[in-house]
C-alpha cells in the first residue's frame, strides 16, 4: 500500500485544522476563529483499505500551528515545531486563504519552502468565500513562482474538494509500511484531546487578549465503570483574566464546562463529570518550567 506522512502549514487561521478534520471526517483537532489556536503538532491518521493491497492507502497528516512572528517563548515553541515538519514529512500542504501580497506571513513562509526539497501541494482555502476572479488571480500567482507540484482550491468547512485533494496527495506517496491499526485515528492519549477540548471551549467563550494567556492542566482522571471524573485547571496569566473567565456568578466558566463536558461525552462514550479551576500563573508563556509542564517543549 501507499504510505506517508503530510506536514499541513501555513499562517495562523487559514483553516488547518478544520482541513485535517474535514479529511480524517472526525475532529482530531479543535478549531476556533482566534489566531494561534494550535499549539502543538496533532496528527491524524487516514486509512483507506481496499481488497486489493496495492490499492490502499495511509496518510499521517500533521496538523501544526499557524506559522507566526513569536512574541513569547510559547510562540517559539509553536513556530519552531512547524519549521520542523518541513523536512520531516513526505509531502507538505501550504494552506492558504487569501493573495500574497496581503502581508509578509506567506512571503516569509514561501522563502523557507523554496529551500525545502519535500514535494509541495498549494491550498487555496476557504473558496466558499471567495470571489471567483480572486481565486484566479491567487492561484495564477502562485503558479508563476513554480514551487508547487499541484494546485488546489478547498473548502474544508464544507468539505468542499476535499477528495479530489487527497487523489493528489496520493500521486506523492509510494509503496510502504502501514504505521497505525487501521482504525485508529490519531495516536494522540485521550487525556491530551480532553485538555485541548477544554482549551477550545474557553477560546470560543472569551475575546481579546485572555485566551492566548490560557493553558489546561489535567489534574485527575478517573473511569468508574460508566462514569469519567475528570478535574482539571484552566490557567491563565493575570488576576483580572480569572474574573473574566469566571465571569459573573461563575456563569462563564459554567458555560465552558457544560459546552466541554457534553463534547468530551461524545468522545469517550460514557456520562462525564468534569470539574474546573482557575488559577493564575504570571508570565507563564515565558517559562520553560511552565511551558515543558503544559507539554509546550521538545
Ligand atoms: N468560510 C470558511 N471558513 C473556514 C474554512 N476553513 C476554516 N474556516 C474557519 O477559519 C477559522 C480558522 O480555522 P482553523 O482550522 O482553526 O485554522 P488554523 O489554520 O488551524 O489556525 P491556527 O491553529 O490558529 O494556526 C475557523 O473559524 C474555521 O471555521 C473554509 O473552508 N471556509
Ligand atoms: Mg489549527
Amino acid at each position: 500500500m501507499k504510505t506517508g506522512f503530510i506536514g499541513i502549514v501555513g499562517r495562523p487561521n487559514v483553516g488547518k485544522s478544520t482541513l485535517m478534520n474535514a479529511i480524517l471526517g472526525e475532529k482530531v483537532a479543535i478549531t476556533t476563529d482566534k489566531p494561534q489556536t494550535t499549539r502543538n503538532t496533532i496528527r491524524g491518521i487516514y486509512t483507506r483499505l481496499e481488497e486489493d493491497d496495492d490499492q490502499g492507502v495511509q496518510m499521517v497528516f500533521i496538523d501544526t500551528p499557524g506559522i507566526h512572528k513569536p512574541h513569547s517563548k510559547l510562540g517559539n515553541f509553536m513556530t519552531e515545531s512547524a519549521i520542523n515538519t518541513f523536512n520531516e514529512v513526505d509531502v507538505l500542504l501550504f494552506l492558504v486563504d487569501s493573495a500574497i501580497d496581503k502581508g509578509p506571513g506567506d512571503k516569509y513562509i514561501l522563502e523557507m519552502l523554496k529551500n525545502v526539497s519535500t514535494p509541495k501541494i498549494l491550498v487555496i482555502n476557504k473558496i466558499d468565500k471567495m470571489d471567483p476572479e480572486v481565486f484566479r488571480k491567487i492561484y495564477d500567482d502562485y503558479a508563476a513562482m513554480d514551487v508547487f507540484e499541484g494546485i488546489y482550491g478547498t473548502s474544508a468547512l464544507e468539505g468542499k474538494n476535499v477528495e479530489h485533494l487527497i487523489a493528489g496527495i496520493e500521486e506523492h506517496l509510494e509503496e510502504g509500511p502501514m504505521y497505525f491499526p487501521e482504525d485508529m485515528v490519531t495516536d494522540h492519549p485521550e487525556r491530551f484531546i480532553v485538555s485541548e477540548i477544554i482549551r477550545e471551549k474557553v477560546l470560543l467563550y472569551l475575546e481579546d487578549e485572555v485566551p492566548h494567556g490560557v493553558a489546561i492542566e489535567i489534574e485527575s482522571y478517573k473511569e468508574e465503570g460508566n462514569l469519567t471524573r475528570i478535574g482539571a485547571v484552566i490557567y491563565c496569566e493575570r488576576k483580572s483574566h480569572k474574573g473574566i473567565i469566571i465571569g459573573k456568578q461563575g456563569k462563564k466558566l459554567k458555560g465552558i464546562g457544560k459546552s466541554a463536558r457534553i463534547e468530551i461525552e461524545a468522545l469517550l462514550g460514557c456520562k462525564v463529570f468534569l470539574e474546573l479551576w482557575v488559577k493564575v500563573k504570571e508570565n507563564w508563556r515565558d517559562s520553560d518550567f511552565a511551558l515543558s509542564n503544559f507539554g509546550y517543549k521538545e
